[in-house]
Order: structure tokens, then sequence, then C-alpha cells
């Protein structure tokens, strides 16, 4: 069968994460992070899919092995081979290097990945928006999604979006959709930077119902609380009138496979013995205190007798607890 022009058929992974060094409690946050990638990828050919794009935050911080790179490559040129070069990738909050100069910038600018732009398919049109400046959801930021009422739209960011009355919560302060004008007409929203894989629904400004989407991040670079067990992949068919969205689970590394769990325990011995340790010095800076410079110990009572912080009512009371406790006297 001939494949007609527009037909486009688009894989979305969530916040991929790349590095090579490892994350807490993770047995090797590298070898780990490069798995994903290269799940990603082997499910681009096995689905067949003309087209990719990640959510953003391909990297935390810029690589520091020349292995990792070259396996990471590797990965890439198969993902641009697939897709021949339409390989794309969001600009997330951890692509905005404080160095000035990030690994999504050092590709980008070499034409090995792209940066967010607008695909229109026959049916579909997705349009894709960086990180930050919430000026982009606004019709006077410039930025409004694609609104040809004949298609079905999908919008692909990195912000922490939510629906007025959704129960997301706890993933510090949203964008509210309801008040983002520029979406419009969106029919699907698909996120990174939350990286729990969590779904929603609601309407977007106009009216008009929409699905919210966040595929989670695989690698579980942070993992506070519960770990989760499952992310997701998405597969957008632009040339499909109906059931345009699918959605493939993906069953994460068993916990035992990619935590190390006896770090965990010894990290939380750790916590729980320099707590102790905490209690025992507060102990011995007391006792230290109960000697005199002449090295006599002194007592408790002997302490409250020449304390003259507090009243002589007081004092007296308390001397006189400690007598009647058999605690009296200096010697
Ligand atoms: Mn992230």
């Amino acid at each position: 069968m001939e494949r007609r022009e527009f037909y486009l058929k688009v894989l979305i992974y969530g916040d991929i994460h790349l590095s090579t060094r490892n994350r807490a409690r993770h047995r090797s946050y590298p070898d780990e992070s490069l798995h994903y990638f290269e799940f990603i990828t082997d499910q681009a050919e096995a689905l067949g899919v003309d087209c990719i794009v990640g959510l953003g935050d391909l990297t935390y911080g810029n690589f520091g092995n020349l292995k990792y790179r070259e396996i990471f490559e590797e990965l890439l040129d198969r993902q641009l081979r697939q897709t021949k070069g339409r390989r794309y990738e969001l600009q997330g909050n951890h692509d905005i290097s404080a160095g000035g100069y990030s690994e999504y910038d050092f590709y980008t600018s070499r034409g090995k990945i792209k940066t967010a732009e607008r695909i229109v398919g026959e049916h579909v049109v997705i349009d894709m928006l960086n990180y930050g400046d919430p000026a982009k959801y606004t019709v006077e930021g410039g930025l409004t999604i694609d609104q040809d009422s004949a298609k079905k739209h999908i919008v692909l960011c990195h912000d922490f979006l939510q629906f007025r009355d959704s129960k997301l919560g706890g993933y510090g302060e949203p964008y509210i959709i309801e008040e983002l004008v520029g979406l419009k007409g969106a029919d699907w929203i698909i996120c990174g930077h939350i990286h729990d894989m969590l779904s929603d629904h609601g309407m977007v400004h106009g009216g008009n119902s929409c699905n919210l989407f966040y595929p989670g991040a695989m690698a579980r670079p942070v993992t506070k609380g519960e770990i989760m067990e499952k992310a997701a992949i998405i597969v957008i068919d632009t040339d499909a009138e109906q059931d345009y969205v699918s959605i493939y689970e993906v069953q994460l590394l068993p916990v035992e496979v990619s935590y190390d769990l006896q770090r965990v325990e010894k990290a939380k011995a750790e916590k729980a013995r320099k707590q102790e340790l905490v209690l025992v010095a507060g102990e011995l800076r007391d006792a230290i205190r109960n000697i005199t410079p002449d090295g006599g110990r002194r007592t408790a009572y002997d302490i409250i007798r020449d304390n003259r912080q507090v009243s002589i009512e007081v004092r007296d009371k308390a001397l006189e607890y400690l007598q009647s406790v058999g605690m009296g006297d200096s010697q």
C-alpha cells in the first residue's frame, strides 16, 4: 500500500533524564537511564513510527563519560534512521544549563535533535511547547495552538498544568488549564515535568473537553515515597479520525533490580544513628556542664541551688522536690 504524504505515527515519551552519574538509591542510574533510552528506540522500531518526541529534560547535567555518550549516540542514530530525522525534544527545565551549554544545546545545535514545532497531520495537529514562561499559553503571548476546528489538537508541553478542581496536586504551584486561553481547542495535553504517571480530564478555555496525561519518567530519577511501577509511552496517529491516541503502559524494572535495597536500609539506619548521636551529644553536653572547672562533679541539687536564672521561690520548690525524692544535698 502506498503511503500518503501526511501519514505520521508519532511516539511520545516522558522525561528521560539521561545521566552518567548515579542517583541516590539506584544500583546504577547510568545503566538504567540508557536501558530506557534503548527501550524507546526498540519500541519506535517495533511500532514503525515516523517521528519521536521527548517531552523534555533530556539529561541531568552534561555527560561525564565517553562510553556513555557513544552508546547514547548509537541509540540516537537508530532513532534518526527510524524517523528519517524527525526526532524532537521539548526543552525542559533541566535542558537549560546554568553553565550555558547543555547536552540539549549540543545535540540540537548539530541538528541531531529537533526543537519544538508544529506537526500537521491529515486529522491531527500536534503543537510542541517548551518549558516556562506561561505567556506561551496566552493569545497576547502570540503562541497559541492551531485552531483549525476540522482537526484534533494535541499539545505537548513541559510544565505542571492541572484543571482547576483537580486532585492531582502535590507538585508545586500549577498553571490552571482553564485560565490558559491559548489552549482553546485542545483535545489532549500531554505533559512532561511531572515524573509520576497521571491522567485527568476537564474543559479547556472555550468549552472543549480535554484529556490531560503525564506519561511519567521511566528512569525514576527522583523517588519520594512510593516507587512507581509503571509509566507510559504514547503513540499518536495523525492520519486517524478516531482513536488517534494510544497509550502503552510500560512495566518498569522491578524495585529490587533498580534499587540497592541494602543501601536504602543502610541510609535509614544511618539516619536513625545520627538522630541517636544528637541525643547522646545532648546528654553529654549536659553532663559536662555538670562538672565544675575544678573538676568536681556537681549534683543536680548543686546546679539548681546555684541557678540565678529562676526565682528563689521556684528554686526552693525544686530543691524541696529533689530532697523529697532522696536527691537532696551535695554529698
Ligand atoms: Mn524532569
